[in-house]
């Protein structure tokens, strides 16, 4: 049976044509947290109502075309929203705080602009490190596609296969319109999205025990977040990769381009499990629901220019670049994301409310 065919039939179920957006109240406290869950634990209505949620994001179009001349679509808008802030999002203390806010304000997105009724998923990836072509995410039906296209890899990536467009699943035609990074690529938008899968990392880095070592091993917002987050030391790139970056590399293709790895569905479900072991590491103790530190200059790094970076230190009331309260034009601060339970409740040392109301399964 045919994809389309397949999922015709649970649209309905779904309430795909006929769904209201699912309002929240954007007032009150955290009573009733919301769970966000593991893909091959949400169910096939479940599954369904995300896959074409997302598909309902790639065909409405953009909001933001003013801020982002490229952008046709609101896919586009958050791949510009990501790829605009890229230098001063990554190898900073900031990275985990502004990318939960991203997944907030993409999930409002899915709820509120489309017809999503449920949280965001997440891909554990330790529960695929050791086989990796058979995990439920990557199903050509109820899951996100496979490799891309075999092109004999990528060439930046030693060892990879696939490279090219996404070969199987409903994301095989997606387009987007923003273009890569690297200025020496021609502009060939509408693009396909790639994927080069690369196991190389997988044993080190995406297993249960990577993940206990390191929140085991961080005594600080600062050190969690670095060695979370990974560094790249192209001289021994293992050494410090880290779950995060070994993610990317392991999905490869655009999932490697730092700047636009949004355009590749996979990049929420990688980055709602950066922020559950962020979530994790937070259980450990009371203080680190709003414990943040390290100085705002990027750590020093082989791919990325910050020019000009602030000096001082990273704190609460730091606002998340580019990234507003969903409805309104306030920025999200900080110490409005550090608490995933902390809607409607001002941070100890005072400061904005805060936004979010969820926790992991
Ligand atoms: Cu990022």
């Amino acid at each position: 049976m045919k994809l389309s065919t397949i999922l015709a039939g649970v649209t309905t179920a779904v309430g795909f044509a006929s769904a209201a957006p699912v309002l929240e109240a954007r007032s009150g406290t955290c009573t009733n947290p919301a769970v966000r869950k593991e893909w091959r634990n949400m169910g096939v209505l479940e599954k369904a109502n995300y896959l074409l949620s997302v598909q309902c994001l790639m065909i409405k179009p953009s909001k933001l075309k003013s801020q982002f001349p490229n952008a046709k679509t609101r896919w586009d808008d958050f791949i510009s929203l990501h790829k605009d802030v890229t230098p001063q999002v990554h190898f900073v203390p900031q990275f985990l705080t502004w990318h939960r806010a991203f997944l907030h304000v993409f999930e409002t997105a899915l709820r509120e602009e489309c017809f999503y009724k449920y949280r965001l998923p997440y891909w554990n990836m330790d529960l695929d490190h050791d086989n990796w072509l058979a995990s439920p995410v990557l199903d050509s039906i109820l899951g996100f596609g496979s490799n891309g296209e075999e092109i004999g890899g990528d060439p930046n990536f030693p060892g990879s296969t696939g490279g090219g467009c996404i070969s199987s699943g409903l994301f095989k035609y997606t387009r987007v319109n923003i273009p890569y990074s690297d200025a020496t690529t021609p502009l060939r938008a509408p693009r396909c999205v790639k994927r080069a899968f690369l196991g190389i990392n997988n044993d080190l880095w995406l297993t249960e025990q990577a993940v206990q070592n390191t929140i085991a091993n961080s005594a600080t917002y600062e050190e969690f977040e670095a060695a979370l987050e990974g560094d790249i030391n192209f001289a021994d790139l293992s050494a410090k990769l880290g779950l995060h970056n070994a993610g990317h590399s392991s999905v490869g293709g655009d999932m490697s381009d730092m700047f636009i790895s949004t355009g590749d569905p996979l990049f929420y479900l990688h980055h709602a499990n950066v922020d559950r072991i962020y979530w994790l590491w937070q259980q450990q103790q009371s203080s680190r629901h709003y414990e943040v530190n390290g100085a705002l200059a990027p750590r020093p790094n082989p791919m990325l220019i910050w020019p000009n970076p602030p000096s001082g230190d990273f704190t609460l009331a730091y606002e998340m670049l580019g990234l507003m309260v969903p409805g309104t034009n306030t920025p999200i601060q900080a110490g409005m994301v550090t608490n995933t339970k902390g809607k409607g409740v001002s941070p100890p040392s005072g400061g904005a409310n805060g936004l979010l109301c969820y926790q992991y399964a």
